[in-house]
């Protein structure tokens, strides 16, 4: 078990020992990253999020190199949509709502292609992978028990997008005593602006939410 430092983490130096971490990467679901998804439904320009990709895949392959931890989650809905609230589901003026027929099948819905996770970050066998509702990561699913039976007590956040179901998951973390770092080139928005000043938000005040550091810091450290 080795501790290493991230010394050029924000707002200071982060340690962590990859036994008791997990990489945590959230929502790298077709539905996000491809046109003709829930992302593009809602008018963004989903091109933004496929620049993180290659950044991304680096460092899973790096994280998969010491045998660590890796949680994917998927936001996604059961098909009869009983896990969907009618105000998530009506909310705003979209050109496709969830559970709508596609050309990526029906809209977050579980099983259906647009909820898959993209093909260059698949997940690999024995990784964990979670299905969530919400925007955060432990509502409505057993998150927090599957990472404690483990015994993380450190996250590093990836994924899209920064400020939606990154952010909520991190803060949701951080409340329940995990140590949070967000991988700064790992993570991306529709809004450049809304990612920056998340990443701002999160590490301020003495990292009240928690810590973030560059893709390149952590597969240092690793080496
Ligand atoms: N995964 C995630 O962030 N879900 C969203 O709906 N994000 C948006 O930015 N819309």
């Amino acid at each position: 078990d080795a501790l290493l430092s991230l010394d050029t983490a924000a707002p200071f130096p982060f340690t962590f020992n990859p036994a008791h971490t997990a990489l945590v990467v959230i929502d790298m679901q077709r539905d996000f990253v491809e046109p003709g998804g829930f992302g593009a439904s809602l008018g963004n320009d989903v091109t933004r999020l496929q620049a993180i990709v290659p950044a991304l895949r680096a460092l899973l392959d790096a994280w998969r190199a010491v045998g660590a931890v890796v949680l994917h989650t998927r936001e996604c809905h059961r098909p009869d949509l009983a896990d969907c609230p009618p105000a998530k589901r009506l909310r705003g003026n979209p050109s496709l709502r969830i559970g709508d027929a596609g050309p990526m099948g029906r809209v977050l819905i579980a099983g259906e292609p647009g909820a898959g996770i993209i093909p260059e970050l698949a997940p690999a066998p024995g990784e964990l992978v979670v299905d969530k509702p919400g925007k955060g990561m432990f509502y409505g699913t057993s998150v927090d028990e599957l990472l404690r039976e483990r015994g993380i007590t450190h996250l590093l956040f990836t994924g899209v997008t920064t400020e939606v179901c990154v952010q909520t998951s991190m803060r949701e973390a951080n409340d329940r005593g995990y140590e949070c770092l967000i991988v700064e080139d790992g993570t991306e928005s529709y809004f450049p602006e809304f990612k920056a000043a998340a990443l701002a938000m999160l590490t301020a005040q003495g990292a009240i939410v928690g810590w973030s550091a560059p893709s390149s810091a952590v597969i240092q450290a690793l080496q």
